[in-house]
C-alpha cells in the first residue's frame, strides 16, 4: 500500500497493484497437522508478511468460524484483541482459538471488517481461509466454504511438497472468476505466538514487486511452490461486494497453504 502509484482509477487491475508488495490477512498458527485433541491458538493479523513490513489495524471481524465435516463452528467468542508489533510499526490484531475434537479437516475462516486504505482511498476486505487437520484424515478440504468469494484448493492445503505445484480455483458466489489477479506471498517471518512480534525473517521478496498469477477462463491458476513454509494467495477484488460506505471496496479471497520439504 505504501508506494502506491495511481489509485482506484487505473484502467486495469494489473497496473493497479504492481507497485508494492501485498497486504495479506493472516490466520496463523505454527503447525497445521495435529494428532491429538487440543486447543489450537490462532492469530489474526493484517500484514505484509513477505517483506516483514507494515502491519495494519484490524477492526472487529464480521465473522470468524471453522467448518468441520460441513458443520460450522463459531469462533467469535475466542477473540481477544492484541497488538502486533511489526518491524516498523504496530497495529491492532486478534488472538483466537479452536478446539480440535474429531479427526478431519478444519477450514478456519475470517471475514474481517473492511479496512480503509487511505493512500488508495479504498476499503479492503480479505476473506481468508486457513486449513488445519487432525489425524491425517481428509474430510472436506476440497469443498467450498460457501463464502462470498474464496479460493478452492485442488491440492490438499495441509501438506503441499516444496517443489510441487498448487492449483486453486477462484470463486465468487460459487461461480468461477476468469482473469482474476492473484498475488502470491511467502510468510518470510512467522509471528512469535507469545511475544506478538515477527520471528526473524528467513527470506525476502525478489525484485520486481508482487508475485502474480492470473486465473484462466474457468477460474483456475497454478503456482510452483519453491520453498517449505506458508504460502498465501490473494485474489484481488474477486468478491461480489464492490462498495463500502460510498467508497470502492476490494473484496479479496485469501487462502493459506503449508508446504514441507521432503527429508
Ligand atoms: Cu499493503
Amino acid at each position: 500500500m505504501k508506494n502506491f502509484l495511481a489509485g482506484a482509477f487505473v484502467a486495469t487491475a494489473l497496473l493497479a497493484s504492481s507497485a508494492a508488495n501485498a497486504h495479506f490477512q493472516l490466520v496463523y498458527t505454527p503447525t497445521v497437522n495435529f494428532e491429538k485433541s487440543e486447543i489450537v491458538p490462532l492469530k489474526l493479523i493484517f500484514w505484509h508478511p513477505f517483506e516483514n513490513g507494515h502491519v495494519m489495524d484490524m477492526g472487529t471481524p464480521e465473522a470468524f468460524f471453522a467448518i468441520h465435516k460441513g458443520k460450522k463452528i463459531d469462533l467469535m467468542d475466542s477473540l481477544k484483541p492484541i497488538t502486533f508489533k511489526g518491524t516498523g510499526n504496530e497495529a491492532a490484531a486478534y488472538d483466537g482459538a479452536i478446539k480440535l475434537k474429531r479427526n478431519g479437516d478444519y477450514i478456519v475462516v475470517v471475514q474481517p471488517a473492511p479496512y480503509f486504505e487511505g493512500s488508495e482511498d479504498i476499503y479492503i476486505q480479505q476473506i481468508t481461509k486457513a486449513y488445519l487437520n487432525k489425524g491425517g484424515i481428509p474430510t472436506g478440504w476440497d469443498e467450498p466454504a460457501g463464502l462470498p468469494t474464496e479460493i478452492l484448493p485442488l491440492n490438499k492445503p495441509t501438506n503441499i511438497l516444496a517443489g510441487s505445484t498448487f492449483t486453486g480455483r477462484v470463486l465468487s458466489e460459487g461461480k468461477p472468476v476468469a482473469g482474476a489477479e492473484i498475488e502470491v506471498e511467502y510468510m518470510a517471518a512467522e509471528p512469535d505466538m507469545d511475544k506478538n512480534i515477527p520471528q526473524e525473517a528467513t527470506t525476502e521478496p525478489a525484485p520486481g514487486g508482487s508475485v502474480v498469477a492470473l486465473s484462466d477462463e474457468n477460474g483456475y491458476f497454478s503456482f510452483g511452490i519453491p520453498k517449505a513454509g506458508y504460502w498465501g494467495f490473494a485474489a484481488l477484488g474477486s468478491g461480489p461486494v464492490k462498495e463500502h460506505e460510498g467508497k470502492e471496496l476490494s473484496q479479496d479471497a485469501v487462502i493459506w497453504i503449508k508446504a514441507y520439504d521432503l527429508k
